[in-house]
């Protein structure tokens, strides 16, 4: 099944932060700058939205970070600037965190877009076997992500009937160590370390430490590292997210999507002054429109004709787009379903055709996410029934078309 999927993908087809400490604003206002705008950047070893900074100077970037409050992300001029992820090793065959079977362990919160590119990416090159996850309990509360206990997740799943902060469906207990919290992690790898403690992060097990917090990269890793282990001539070997011919066109695209669309949608919804909420609307409202522009010609895929990672990084967004950002996050301009009719066909084909999306996507935990963690945006914790469907089925234009003809000829009558 997913062999079939994933060599669909390839075939072309046209048819178709940060808790911020506010003495540490001014370094990372410096870091985030450069870390959003290196998409394009490639040395020997493409570098995905990150920086040349070394990950020493990185990871103790801020010494103060979370001892502030879940709602300081916005800097003094009311913006969100998200931090700068501080631990950038790699998966390679003979490097220092070599491609094994069985060595490496990726935490995740369901509701995340930037680990959710990493479940998507695991899914699609076939490395469920490769290494497994733990998921947080989608409640980002005072102390950070946190885990069931390693009991309650061997109790039975109850039917989850209110807000819990002890289970949620699919939420893991931590598989490795039964820790807590994300933050014990941090601390295990790094003991001086006082950034935020955010997913993804993929562990490695031997060495006991973090060997990425950057998705942009994970994915990358993911993408190519473990080719040599996958089966020879297989489709998810073969599957190529990052093709050295379309990597121009795929780091330009990631760039602007990355600063309007995925970052932005967060730069709307943390905006803590009306000035900095427009700007980002303009910037969000612009990006969508260009999106929109490039899939009108019917396209399947953004970049090259196939799957690419571009495809993949917009989508976490996208799909949580009406169901969250267009309420949470005020991005009311217009909902995906309504009125951008080529991504919404884009974003349908993708959840439905591609298990690969569809499995990862869980709305219950991005619902539960976003308007119960973020108490500065929504202080009653209050989580909205809609929208009635979380994404549209496949055929609805063709079902809306036909409703449209039918009204027009009882119009007639
Ligand atoms: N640069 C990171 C960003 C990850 C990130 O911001 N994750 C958020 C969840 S969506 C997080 O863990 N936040 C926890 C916190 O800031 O305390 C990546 O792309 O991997």
């Amino acid at each position: 099944m997913l062999s079939t999927t994933v060599r669909s993908f390839t075939t072309t087809s046209s048819t178709l932060l940060p808790r911020i400490a506010h003495s540490s604003l001014c370094a990372v206002r410096n870091f985030s700058t450069r870390a959003n705008n290196t998409n394009t950047t490639n040395t020997t070893r493409p570098l995905a939205n990150s920086n040349s900074l070394p990950t020493q100077t990185l990871r103790t970037l801020s010494s103060t970070s979370n001892k502030m409050g879940l709602t300081d992300w916005a800097s003094k001029d009311g913006s969100f600037k998200r931090q700068v992820s501080s631990f950038r090793d790699h998966i390679e065959p003979n490097g220092k965190f070599p491609a094994e079977k069985g060595r490496y362990h990726l935490y995740v919160s369901y509701a995340c877009p930037w680990a959710h590119r990493t479940l998507i990416v695991r899914k699609l090159k076939g490395l469920d076997d490769f290494f497994d996850f733990s998921v947080v309990h989608p409640h980002l509360l005072e102390g950070g992500w946190h885990f069931e206990t390693p009991e309650d997740a061997a109790k039975p799943p109850a039917p989850w009937s209110e807000h819990s902060n002890k289970t949620f469906p699919g939420a893991t207990a931590d598989k490795l160590y039964g820790k807590t919290h994300i933050a014990e992690l941090y601390k295990k790898a790094e003991p001086e370390y006082s950034a935020r403690f955010t997913v993804p992060i993929v562990w490695d097990k031997q060495t006991e430490t973090i060997v990425s917090n950057e998705s942009s990269e994970i994915i990358r890793d993911f993408n190519s590292a473990f080719n040599g282990l996958l089966p020879e001539g297989s489709a998810e070997r073969e599957l190529d997210l990052y093709p050295e011919s379309l990597r121009g066109e795929i780091d330009a695209l990631n760039e602007w999507v990355y600063d309007g669309i995925n970052n932005g949608v967060y730069k709307c919804g943390f905006a803590t002054t009306q000035e900095a909420y427009d700007d980002a609307m303009d910037n969000l409202i612009k990006s969508l429109d260009r999106v929109e522009e490039i899939l009108s010609d019917g396209r399947e895929f953004l970049v090259g004709g196939r799957l690419t990672e571009a495809d993949v990084r917009l989508y976490t967004t996208i799909v949580r787009y009406d169901p969250v950002y267009y309420v949470h996050f005020k991005t009311n301009w217009g909902q995906i379903r309504h009125d951008y009719p080529a991504l919404n066909r884009w974003l349908k084909n993708l959840y439905w055709n591609y298990p690969a999306f569809k499995d990862t996507t869980h709305f219950d935990h991005i619902r539960e996410h976003y308007f119960y963690s973020h108490t500065q945006i929504n202080p009653r914790r209050i989580v909205p029934k809609g929208p009635k469907l979380d994404i549209e089925p496949l055929g609805a234009e063709k079902r809306k078309a036909e409703d449209v003809a039918g009204s027009n000829k009882a119009a007639k009558v």
